[in-house]
């Protein structure tokens, strides 16, 4: 069975993670958000692709979210001390993954080839592709001015409420290699329990993506981040509200509006207003376990044949 999933970062992995271990080996390709894309330090750091590489090969901190378990921040503290930039975390074990992707972006070679090597040194057979090669960067537009994605989400530390979103270069840029195909060769396609505004309708802003989800003949099943109308982290909750006027499973399919066949919410939101149909379970992954039932109960919502 093959199966697409969009992801975000933290919550988009774990699923990743979750339908990477349910299905076959090889059976998954896991299409990553770029928007959150960083240069920082001379470093391209691709924050949500790395989170999906980290969270598959079981080397992520689990804790914090991002990043590598075990980390030291030698290397930021060096540069700090030198004058260099140090909001922005990177640790000595990830640097080492950023200097081998800058390397390669700076000989010329794509984004979505580092990806597939990386992923491949990693010993995975699930296939991990960027939206797109090209430069597409997520900007928050809030009453204290318009920012780059990680300036508002770690330097303001999200506190500006966001009244619109602008995904820069997305008119211009092309699907990455492969993504299309993906799509149109998938037996399913799911949407990971990521933040719609900042990590998956920068997905669905490379042109292209979403005309294939919309052309599909296999069902497209999507997870809300939402648990009890609240984000499990992050401020998806706020966005909706601001945004949106509530946080109810309705207002999550409508982020997804023609692009669904069913959304998997909480037991927390059954008795909230729904549009469409729902499947109900428990959606926090607190751990591998957790998210391989959830990716389970996913897929099978993704099978079902319509009524
Ligand atoms: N998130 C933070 O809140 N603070 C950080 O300093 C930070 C550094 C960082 C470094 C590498 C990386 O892959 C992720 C990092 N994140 C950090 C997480 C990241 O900003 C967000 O989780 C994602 O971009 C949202 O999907």
């Amino acid at each position: 069975m093959r199966v697409v999933c969009l992801s975000g970062g933290v919550g988009g992995a774990k699923l990743a993670a979750g339908l990477h271990d349910v299905l076959a080996p090889g059976e998954l390709t896991v299409i990553g958000n770029v928007g959150d894309d960083l240069e920082i330090l001379g470093l391209h750091v691709s924050p949500d692709l790395d989170s999906v590489l980290y969270t598959l090969a079981g080397l992520n901190d689990t804790e914090r979210g991002w990043g590598r378990e075990g980390e030291t921040w030698e290397a930021l503290e060096s540069a700090r001390s030198w004058g260099g930039e140090g909001w922005f975390m990177l640790g000595d074990r990830d640097i080492g993954l950023h200097l081998v992707r800058s390397q390669a972006l700076r000989r010329g070679e794509t984004l979505s080839g580092v990806t597939g090597r990386l992923i491949r040194s990693a010993g995975l057979k699930t296939r991990l592709l960027p939206a797109t090669d090209d430069r597409l960067r997520t900007q928050l537009v809030t009453p204290a001015g318009t920012f780059p994605f990680q300036e508002w989400f770690v330097a303001r530390r999200h506190e500006d409420e966001v009244d619109a979103l602008r995904y820069d270069g997305a008119d211009v840029s092309r699907p990455a290699p492969g993504v299309i195909g993906a799509i149109e060769d998938a037996d399913a396609i799911v949407i990971a329990p990521s933040n719609p505004f900042v990590s998956i309708h920068p997905i669905l802003s490379v042109p292209g993506i979403r005309e294939a989800i919309e052309r599909r003949r296999v069902r497209c099943v999507a997870v809300s981040p939402l648990i009890g109308g609240h984000a499990v982290r992050g401020p998806v909750d706020r966005m909706m509200r601001r945004l949106l006027g509530g946080t109810t499973p309705a207002l999550v399919t409508m982020c997804y509006k023609g692009l669904l066949d069913a959304l998997v919410i909480d037991a927390a939101d059954e008795t909230a207003e729904t549009d469409g149909a729902v499947v109900v379970t428990d959606t926090l992954m607190l751990d591998r376990e957790s998210a391989r039932r959830l990716a389970q109960t996913t897929l099978e919502a993704a099978m079902e044949t319509p009524s």
